[in-house]
């Protein structure tokens, strides 16, 4: 917005309507991991080679939360795209920890990369479930030469995940793979997330 102190006006290269909190910090001279409360189905960067990442489930059909919300804004070619992904088994197109690449139809962002995180209390390894949709869904930006991309925070809704152990290894992934994009940006809905994501990245970050 127009009140928005310089600095920030120079960090926000996302235009994020509704979007605020924004804080970056750099992690080389070319890279950086920014924080900021809002919607990522509002998330918009000046560039072709953009993402957001969607929290799916193994079915990638739909779904609530993020995942309900990125495909009523992507429109209905999105269900589509995905009804296209080949089934790996029957009725599971990405398996837990996984991830896919499909168009953003009409969302801003030109790419959805669909990744399904653990359910907290079912699954046998959540740290290394989690660690891997995170490390999947970059794999897959990089493959697919994305520069710029944006995540929630998967599994810390309907999938029950401890907000404090889930940003630890959201920020630890995404500072290991720092080098191959130009802004890695954890888009958060909810205030609480947002809070605990931005103490852990001055703790893991500050050196
Ligand atoms: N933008 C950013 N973050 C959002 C948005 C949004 N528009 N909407 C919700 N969140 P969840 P999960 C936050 O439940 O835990 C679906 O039904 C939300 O506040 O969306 O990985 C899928 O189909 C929370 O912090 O994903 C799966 O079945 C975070 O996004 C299942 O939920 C993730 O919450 C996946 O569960």
């Amino acid at each position: 917005t127009h009140s928005s102190p310089p600095f920030l006006m120079a960090a926000a290269r996302v235009s994020n309507e509704g979007g605020d909190g924004v804080v970056r910090f750099p992690l080389s001279p070319s890279a950086a991991l920014v924080i900021q409360k809002g919607d990522i189905t509002k998330w918009l960067v000046d560039s072709k080679t953009d993402a957001i990442v969607n929290p799916a489930n193994e079915q990638m059909l739909g779904g609530g939360g993020a995942d309900g919300a990125i495909h009523r804004a992507a429109g209905p070619d999105l269900l589509q795209a995905c009804y296209k992904v080949p089934e790996v088994r029957p009725g599971v197109r990405c398996p837990t920890g996984e991830a896919r690449i499909t168009p953003g139809f009409k969302l801003p962002a030109s790419h959805v990369i669909h990744t399904v995180g653990p359910i907290y209390n079912v699954d046998s390894n959540p740290q290394a479930s989690l660690r891997n949709a995170y490390r999947n869904s970059l794999s897959v930006a990089k493959e697919n030469s994305i520069q710029y991309i944006a995540f929630p925070a998967i599994s810390c809704g309907v999938y029950g995940y401890p907000f404090d152990e889930a940003a630890t290894i959201a920020i630890s992934t995404v500072k290991e793979s720092s080098n191959d994009f130009k802004e890695v940006h954890f888009v958060l809905f909810s205030p609480d997330i947002y809070n605990v994501w931005l103490n852990k990245a001055n703790e893991v970050l500050k050196d």
